[in-house]
C-alpha cells in the first residue's frame, strides 16, 4: 500500500471523497494534499480522534524519542496529551515569533511543570525563523534511542512544519510535508528520513475540543489565525465596561484591573462603556484568579492582573480554560 508523501493517507482511487484519494494509485500526492499544497484550497475531511488516539498509543508504547510539540500561542491542557507519552520526552514549545520579541523563556518553561511530566529537555523554537534549531537537533543527537524520533502534539501545533523546516537545514531529502493553518492536516503517520541514522515519525495530531476554529467561515479563520508577532493590547479598567472582539467575543468586567488581549491583530478589539448583551453568543460567568489567562480555544487568549470575576460571551460550543499567566 502506498501512503500519500503530504498527509500520510492510505493512496485509494475508489472514493473522491475519502481520503487518500488520487487519479492513479502510484500517484506520491493525494488530490487533498497536491490542492493544498499548490492552490491553498483546503478541504474537510471526517476527523477521527480515536485512530489519531491510537497512533499516539502506540508511539507511547516504544521506548524511542519523542518530540512533544506544542504550540506557544495556543497552550492547551497537556493532561489528555499525557497518556500517549513515553519516559523520553523533549518538550518543544514553537512559534516563538508569534509571541512579543522580549520575553523571559524559562518563565514560560517552567509553567509546564504543572503538568508533571518528566521531560529529558525542553526548548523554545520557532519554524519560521529557525530559532534554536541547531540547539533543537543537537538535544535530538543527543537523547535518540535509535533512528527514529516520533512528533507529537495537538493539531495545528507546528509539527510537520518543523519537519519540513528541518529537512531544509538538515537534510538533502527534498520531501515536502503538507502543512495547513487548518486543523487535521496530517491524516496518519509518515517516516521521513532526514539521514541515514536520524527519521521523524510525524504524527496526525490530536483534536481540540470546543475550537473556535471548527465554527467559523473561511474569511473569519484568516483573521483569527496570526501571521506575524502578536502585538499586546493593554487596557486598564477603571469601571464596568465591555470588549468586544469582533462578533467573537464579548467580555463584561466590572472591577478595576489590568487586562492584556493576546489575539491575532487582524481582529477588532473595541472597548464599549455602555453595550446591549449579545443574544447570539453564550455567557459565561468567570472567576479569575490574579496573573491569570482566559484562554479561549482556537482564538487567543486574555491576562488579568488582578483577581476578578468576568462575564465572557462566546459562540455556541467553544469554550475556555483559565491558567496561570504564561507569559
Ligand atoms: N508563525 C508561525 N507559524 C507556524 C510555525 N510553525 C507552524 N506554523 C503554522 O501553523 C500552522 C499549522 O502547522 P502544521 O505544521 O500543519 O501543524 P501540524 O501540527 O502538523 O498539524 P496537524 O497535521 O493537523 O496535526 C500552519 O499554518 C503553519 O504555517 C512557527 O514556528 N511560526
Ligand atoms: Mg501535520
Amino acid at each position: 500500500m502506498n501512503k500519500c508523501q503530504g498527509c500520510g493517507a492510505i493512496i485509494q482511487n475508489v472514493d473522491e471523497n475519502k481520503e487518500g484519494y488520487a487519479l492513479s494509485l502510484d500517484h506520491k500526492l493525494c488530490n487533498r494534499c497536491f490542492k493544498i499544497q499548490n492552490y491553498n484550497d483546503y478541504q474537510q475531511v471526517s476527523k477521527d480522534n480515536s485512530f489519531y488516539t491510537s497512533i499516539l498509543k502506540k508511539v507511547s508504547e516504544t521506548d524511542d524519542l519523542i518530540l512533544l510539540i506544542v504550540d506557544l500561542f495556543q497552550v492547551y491542557d497537556l493532561e489528555e496529551i499525557k497518556p500517549y507519552l513515553n519516559s523520553n520526552v523533549i518538550l518543544v514549545l514553537t512559534k516563538r515569533d508569534l509571541l512579543p520579541q522580549k520575553l523571559y523563556e524559562e518563565k514560560i518553561k517552567n509553567y509546564f511543570d504543572k503538568f508533571k511530566i518528566d521531560f529529558l529537555d525542553k526548548i523554545i523554537v520557532s519554524s519560521k525563523n529557525h530559532y534554536q534549531f541547531d540547539e533543537l537537533y543537537n538535544k535530538i543527537l543527543k537523547y535518540k534511542k535509535s533512528k527514529n524520533v516520533y512528533v507529537v502534539g495537538y493539531t495545528n501545533a507546528g509539527k510537520s512544519t518543523l519537519i519540513n523546516e528541518f529537512l531544509t537545514l538538515y537534510s538533502d531529502n527534498k520531501q515536502k510535508i503538507t502543512t495547513s493553518s487548518l486543523p487535521s492536516t496530517t491524516l496518519n503517520t509518515m517516516t521521513i528520513e532526514v539521514s541515514d541514522d536520524l527519521f521523524f515519525i510525524d504524527t496526525p495530531g490530536l483534536l481540540v475540543n470546543n475550537s473556535i476554529l471548527d465554527k467559523i467561515d473561511s474569511n473569519t479563520f484568516k483573521k483569527i489565525i496570526p501571521n506575524k508577532r502578536i502585538k499586546p493590547i493593554v487596557y486598564q479598567v477603571k469601571c464596568p465596561q465591555y470588549f468586544k472582539i469582533d462578533e467573537l467575543l464579548y467580555l463584561k468586567v466590572e472591577d478595576k484591573n489590568n487586562i492584556v488581549f493576546y489575539f491575532s491583530n487582524s481582529l477588532n478589539i473595541s472597548r464599549l462603556y455602555k453595550n446591549k448583551e449579545p443574544d447570539n453568543l453564550i455567557a459565561h460567568l468567570v472567576k479569575i484568579p490574579a496573573k491569570h489567562d482566559i484562554l479561549i480555544n482556537g482564538l487567543g487568549f486574555i491576562k488579568f492582573i488582578n483577581d476578578t470575576q468576568v462575564t465572557i460571551f462566546l459562540p455556541e460550543g467553544v469554550s475556555y480554560i483559565i491558567r496561570p499567566s504564561v507569559i
